[in-house]
């Protein structure tokens, strides 16, 4: 389960409704351009908390047809309704989807028992291994190391997606639990964390930069460190560059202008003014 996963954008139409034939190019354009190593499918950039649990399916049907057995394929179910993290628990395993994701649940300031319960709750339910979503800027749920290691504690949780700017964390987690998988999250960050020797990255902007985020985690890997950083470097220029213009709609224009039908995102997400489409057409030009 090692390596580069793209948070795999999805092609709504201009309705909001679920574009198949775009979400496929999407698919394909990350295992066959991007050469990536999985995909991380509903997360934030998936737009998972802006879509129903029938389109939430829909989604993960289509990309495990597209991928059958091409990459590994980590499906996202958290979701505030606990029977519905279940039930796209279920469905993803059933799917054959290889290990499972859910982000912490927010917006009641849960307290830790009740993040482990949440947890615990979805994984007596159903046989796949689980993936701890942290992201405490969107969520505002931060753990310390201890919590981390009593989820840890239940063997079906094999590791973590560390969406955090906070790398004496990621090193004392690191370094208490070298068996664990641990992911990093920012991908403007992938340097920092791969010297820290993390297990891998999910990321939206591997959707466009897929190839310099596997040269930056080689590299790093390698301890070739000046090179990797001239990687980080040109990487953190076009990321710079989407997060002034719009982060998920910038990726898809990019991907358009490569002729990937990446559609819009979902309504209360807005669209691009022609200049912003403008700038991501240049980025295109510029860095893909
Ligand atoms: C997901 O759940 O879709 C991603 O894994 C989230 C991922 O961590 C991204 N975070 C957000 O979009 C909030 C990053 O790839 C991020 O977009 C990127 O580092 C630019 O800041």
């Amino acid at each position: 389960m090692n390596g580069i996963y793209t948070a795999l954008i999805c092609s709504f139409d201009e309705n909001g409704k679920v574009n198949e034939k775009g979400l496929r190019e999407i698919v394909r354009h990350n295992i066959d351009v991007q050469k990536v190593d999985g995909l991380y499918v509903n997360g934030s950039s998936g737009e998972n908390f802006l879509m129903s649990a029938d389109q939430k399916k829909k989604v993960f049907e289509i990309v495990k047809d597209e991928v059958k057995d091409e990459v590994k394929l980590i499906a996202q179910v958290g979701a505030l309704d606990i029977d519905e993290a279940v039930e796209l628990a279920q469905f993803a395993t059933d799917l054959g989807y290889d290990a499972l994701s859910a982000v912490t649940p927010f917006y009641y300031r849960f307290d830790f028992e009740e993040v482990k319960d949440y947890y615990n709750t979805i994984l007596e339910n159903v046989d796949n291994k689980m993936i701890i979503y942290s992201i405490p800027a969107l969520t505002g749920v931060s753990m310390n190391l201890e919590q981390f290691a009593e989820l840890f504690e239940n063997e079906k949780v094999i590791g973590v997606k560390f969406t955090a700017p906070d790398f004496f964390l990621l090193e004392r987690i690191r370094h208490a639990f070298p068996d664990k998988l641990i992911y990093s999250g920012f991908d403007e960050m992938l340097l920092s964390a791969a010297v820290l020797n993390v297990d891998g990255a999910i990321g939206s902007t591997f959707n466009v930069n897929g190839q310099r985020a596997k040269q930056i985690y080689a590299l790093a890997k390698e301890s070739r460190i000046d090179e990797a950083r001239e990687v980080q470097k040109v990487t953190n220029d076009l990321i710079a560059e989407i997060l002034a213009n719009g982060l998920y709609q910038t990726i898809k224009e990019i991907l358009k202008a490569q002729g990937v039908d990446a559609g819009y995102c979902r309504k209360p997400m807005k669209r691009l003014t022609e200049d912003k489409v403008e700038n991501a057409k240049a980025m295109a030009a510029k860095y893909c």
